[in-house]
């Protein structure tokens, strides 16, 4: 039998996430937040202090730092949950690994100048996003010949640099990148051809939640409506292979996968 999925489950230390943000208040905010997903049932957490959103301000080295070091940490010390930290910089990955992570998500793949470098010497897992352009213009125009075809190989390539860099296969998930640089078009055709993505071989990590793909397909629902969408993309991408599903809304996708029978 294979390993039951996986649920990651989101923390976002982004200020805009915590609205009555008094510094102090942040750490343990998010860290009850953590345990409140661990109870839930998720396995791992995925603590982010950058917010890729279109249109949203890039964050310095010092200040995503400053949002996330000291949250890994306080969830290192009272939880062994697995620790994963969204994030494409060099400094905040090794960083963030001293503080207790242990995985290092990147949307952007390792392809920042010291990324692959600092990956490869830290020893943890890899999960490598594919996102066509970058934050700020993605949306604009994306363009496939065939986005199933073209976010495998760009995936498959990247897998390949990791081991050239000394990352074994082992220690690599990745993830076709909902959203990044995809319409809804592209959007539904990625999660139709899910399955394909087992020819490359390693565990695949699927973000589907709360997306605007979820909201575009409920008839432009907002945000705090996609929750039951999200819940059944999640289930539909475990059915295709996803071996880790990341989330906002733990306790309702676990108890949708145990009903299921597919936790
Ligand atoms: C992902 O797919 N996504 S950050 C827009 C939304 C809702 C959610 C309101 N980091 C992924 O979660 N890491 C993000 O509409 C990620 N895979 C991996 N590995 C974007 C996000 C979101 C954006």
């Amino acid at each position: 039998m294979d390993a039951p999925p996986r649920i990651m489950g989101i923390l976002n230390v982004t200020p805009d996430s915590f609205s009555d943000g008094g510094d102090y208040l942040v750490p343990d905010t998010a860290l009850s937040q953590a345990l409140t997903m661990v109870e839930e049932g998720a396995t791992i957490i995925d603590v982010g202090g950058e917010s890729t959103r279109p249109g949203a301000a890039t964050v310095s080295v010092e200040e995503e730092l400053r949002r996330v070091v000291p949250v890994i940490e306080a969830i290192h010390s009272k939880s062994d949950v697995s620790i994963s930290v969204d994030t494409s910089k060099p400094e905040v990955m090794r960083a963030a690994v001293a503080a207790g992570a242990d995985i290092i998500n990147d949307v952007r793949a390792l392809r920042v100048d010291g990324a692959m470098e600092a990956a490869a010497s830290l020893d943890v897992s890899v999960c490598l996003m594919h996102m066509q352009g970058e934050p700020g213009t993605m949306q604009q125009q994306p363009v496939y010949e065939d986005v199933v075809e073209d976010v495998i190989s760009f995936l498959g390539g990247r897998v390949a640099h990791c081991e050239l860099a000394g990352i074994p296969r082992s220690r690599i998930l990745v993830d076709p990148g909902f959203g990044f640089g995809k319409n809804l078009d592209h959007n539904l055709q990625l999660l139709k051809g899910l399955g394909h993505f087992s020819r490359l071989g390693v565990p695949l990590l699927v973000g589907l939640s709360r997306k605007s793909m979820i909201g575009a397909l409920l008839g432009d629902a907002p945000v705090e409506k996609r929750v039951l969408g999200s819940v059944g993309a999640a289930v539909v991408a475990i059915e295709r292979g996803a071996a880790v599903v990341r989330v906002h809304d733990v306790r309702e996708t676990c108890e949708a996968l145990a009903g299921t029978g597919l936790l």
